[in-house]
C-alpha cells in the first residue's frame, strides 16, 4: 500500500460518494405522495415489529439514534444503502428483463469517463500494479445482431481495492473508461486485474459490520454500465471464478452469470476473458 492510500480514511470516500450522489440526485422525479406514505407506513410497521420481537431496551435505541447520526457524519449514507439495500432494489427494477443480467451500481460510478472508439487501455499509473487484463466483447440486441454506436462504461478499483475520485492521491479517470462501439459491436478493454473492495473499517458501516460479525469483503469486481440507442441501459458487475468472497459478498449482489473464466492472455502476459451483453429494447 503506498502512503496515499494509507491516508486514506472512511470519512474521505464516504465525503466523496455523499458529494457524488447529491450531484446525481438532482436529477430524479416527481413524488407519487400515495406511494410514499404507503412505503412508509410498511416501513415503520416493520421496524416496530423488530422491535417487539427483540424486546428492544432505551440503551439499544439510544445507541441507534448514535449510530444513525455518525452514518450522516462520516458521508456513508450512499455507501451504507448500497451495501445493504440496493441488491433488493435492483432484483425488483430488472426482474422483467430479457438480456444481460444486471447488478447494483454502487456509490463510485463517476459519468464522463475517457471515451475511445472499439478499443482503450484504460487510464492508469506507470507503475499500475495488478496483473494485466484484456477485456473484450460484444453489444448486441436480443437476438444477437450487433449494436453499432453502444455505450460500454468501466469502472474498478486498483491492486489496493481503492476507487479514483473516493480515495484521495489516486490520478481522476484512473481505472475508468468508455467505449463506443462501431458496427461490429467489439468492445476491449485492457485493464489490470482489481483486489477485492473492503468497507473502511474505521467508519459507521465498518463498525456496524463489525458489531454484527459479519466480514467487510465484497469480491473483486469490474463495474460496467452498457447501453444503446433505443435499448434499456444494463448496470452490472463482473466477478472472478474462484476468487476470495464470491461465494459471501458482503453486499449480496454476486449473480452465477456474473462470474468470469478469465483464461491466460495470448499475449502471453495476463489474462483475457470475452463477455457479451445482449441489451432489451426500450419498453
Ligand atoms: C463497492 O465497490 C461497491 O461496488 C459497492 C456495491 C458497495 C461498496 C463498494
Ligand atoms: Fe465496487
Amino acid at each position: 500500500m503506498t502512503t496515499t492510500e494509507a491516508r486514506a480514511t472512511a470519512a474521505d470516500s464516504g465525503r466523496n460518494a455523499t458529494a457524488a450522489f447529491t450531484q446525481k440526485e438532482r436529477a430524479a422525479g416527481p413524488v407519487d405522495h400515495a406511494r410514499v406514505g404507503a412505503i412508509s407506513t410498511d416501513a415503520l410497521a416493520a421496524l416496530h415489529e423488530v422491535v417487539r420481537r427483540h424486546q428492544v431496551t432505551y440503551a439499544e435505541y439510544d445507541a441507534l439514534k448514535a449510530w444513525l447520526i455518525r452514518v450522516g457524519e462520516d458521508g456513508e449514507w450512499p455507501l451504507f444503502l448500497d451495501v445493504f439495500v440496493e441488491h433488493v432494489v435492483e432484483e425488483v427494477a430488472n426482474a422483467d428483463r430479457q438480456g444481460a443480467i444486471g447488478t447494483i451500481e454502487g456509490p463510485y460510478y463517476k459519468p464522463g469517463a475517457p471515451a475511445s472508439v472499439s478499443e482503450a487501455i484504460l487510464p492508469m499509473r506507470e507503475d499500475e500494479a495488478g496483473t494485466p487484463f484484456l477485456f473484450r466483447g460484444t453489444v448486441t440486441d436480443l437476438d444477437g445482431a450487433p449494436l453499432d454506436g453502444a455505450l460500454v462504461e468501466l469502472w474498478h478499483a486498483d491492486d489496493d481495492g481503492f476507487y479514483s475520485q473516493f480515495t484521495p492521491g489516486i490520478p481522476e479517470w484512473n481505472l475508468r473508461g468508455q467505449i463506443r462501439t462501431a458496427a461490429d459491436g467489439r468492445f476491449a478493454f485492457r485493464t489490470i486485474q482489481p483486489a477485492p473492495y473492503q468497507i473502511p473499517t474505521d467508519g459507521s458501516t465498518g463498525a456496524f459490520v463489525e458489531a454484527a460479525g459479519w466480514h467487510p469483503w465484497r469480491p473483486a469486481h469490474l463495474h460496467l454500465k452498457v447501453s444503446a440507442p433505443g435499448r434499456q441501459l444494463v448496470t452490472t458487475q463482473l466477478y472472478f471464478d474462484g476468487g476470495e468472497y464470491v461465494a459471501d459478498d458482503v453486499a449480496q449482489a454476486v449473480k452465477p452469470e456474473l462470474v468470469l473464466r478469465p483464461t491466460p492472455a495470448a499475449s502471453g502476459t495476463g489474462n483475457e476473458v470475452t463477455y457479451d451483453f445482449a441489451l432489451d429494447p426500450v419498453a
